[in-house]
């Protein structure tokens, strides 16, 4: 523990571009990891990979973290972060809790508008000058090797769903949409892999994406990274990669997008006459302060770029938003009761 805890700090302290050979192992490894998961927790497709649906443990404490895009130090404020008295880090090697990430690790957000700015003008030139993008990437690449770690050292109590950011082929098929926010941010990234990287890397960053799980469900929640736009069944989540519209209804769903009771009916479909007392969470569009509520209040999104907020639900508990939804940046730790 010592060793992750000291490897973790200095994936978030340096600042230097790893290696390409060193990356390409660390994502070899998380994806035999990803095709390997224990399938009580994950059922198998019907072509027996890994399905789309992640059955948390209904025993242990659970936090949904919001998306990432790029920002490790947010991934460090969570194993520092203290629940009762213990950190994440410690709690995640003893398997008394678990976590579930939203998805989108890739591409900064607002606080690096300019730099993406800059980046586009760098892929307008052919990357004959290339810092703005070799800094993006980096801190792309730095959040990737430190999700990676975690699943590799705790893969029942670590996952990280797809994101619509999870999409380094910048492609508009499999149930993904090209990305461009402040410039063409998905654009910018696969040609500079093209152009500086091996296809090698490219290939094991694209099958990365294609193992995340993209639904999660606990004692009294759901988790995937959008609103859900249409109803799916279990099996449908979990034979994802057999059909393209459940990833993109899943990933890509903005506000007011979904069809009516999408949200209602998933929660039913998995808590039966218990539903009322369930919630569905997720990220994707960003709220004012730290949650947003829509679909009859039983669908909330807690992902504000300025924050780091994660939600903590401990099965003992109801959930109470105001309470169990912090941000990191403001507080070190969280006691029950
Ligand atoms: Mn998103």
């Amino acid at each position: 523990m010592k060793a992750l805890d000291e490897q973790l700090t200095k994936i978030f302290r340096e600042d230097n571009i790893l290696d390409e050979s060193f990356i390409t192992d660390f994502l070899i490894n998380v994806n035999k990891v990803l095709s390997l998961e224990n399938e009580f927790l994950r059922p198998r497709d019907n072509m027996n990979n890994s399905g789309g649906l992640i059955f948390l443990d209904k025993n242990i404490d659970t936090i949904l973290v919001s998306d990432i895009h790029s920002r490790v130090e947010f991934l460090k404020n969570l194993i520092d972060f203290k629940v009762n008295g213990k950190t994440v880090l410690q709690l995640l090697s003893e398997k008394k809790i678990q976590i579930v990430c939203v998805g989108d690790l890739y591409h900064s957000e607002i606080n690096c508008k300019n730099r993406w700015l800059c980046a586009m003008e760098e892929m307008l030139g052919g990357f004959k000058f290339h810092n703005s993008i070799d800094f993006e990437f980096n801190e792309n690449i730095k959040t990737l090797h430190f999700i990676s770690l975690l699943k590799i050292n705790f893969p029942e109590n670590f996952h990280f769903l797809k994101g619509n950011h999870e999409n380094i082929a910048n492609e508009n098929i499999n149930g993904n949409l090209p990305f461009g926010k402040f410039s063409k941010e998905g654009l910018i990234v696969k040609l500079f892999l093209e152009k500086f990287y091996s296809k090698e890397l490219f290939k094991q960053l694209y099958i990365f994406e294609k193992k995340l799980p993209i639904v999660a469900v606990g004692n009294n929640f759901v988790v995937s990274h959008s609103e859900p736009r249409n109803f799916h069944s279990k099996e449908e989540i979990i034979n994802y990669n057999q059909n393209p519209d459940v990833i993109f209804d899943f990933t890509w769903t903005g506000n007011n997008e979904a069809t009516k009771n999408s949200v209602e009916n998933i929660l039913k479909h998995f808590f039966s006459s218990n539903y009322n007392y369930s919630r569905y969470f997720a990220g994707h569009r960003p709220v004012p302060d730290m949650y947003s509520l829509r679909a009859n209040n039983f669908f909330v999104q807690f992902h504000n770029p300025l924050k780091q907020n994660i939600v903590i639900i401990s099965p003992g508990e109801d959930i109470s938003l105001d309470k169990n939804i912090v941000n990191l940046m403001e507080t070190k730790g969280y006691r029950y009761g």
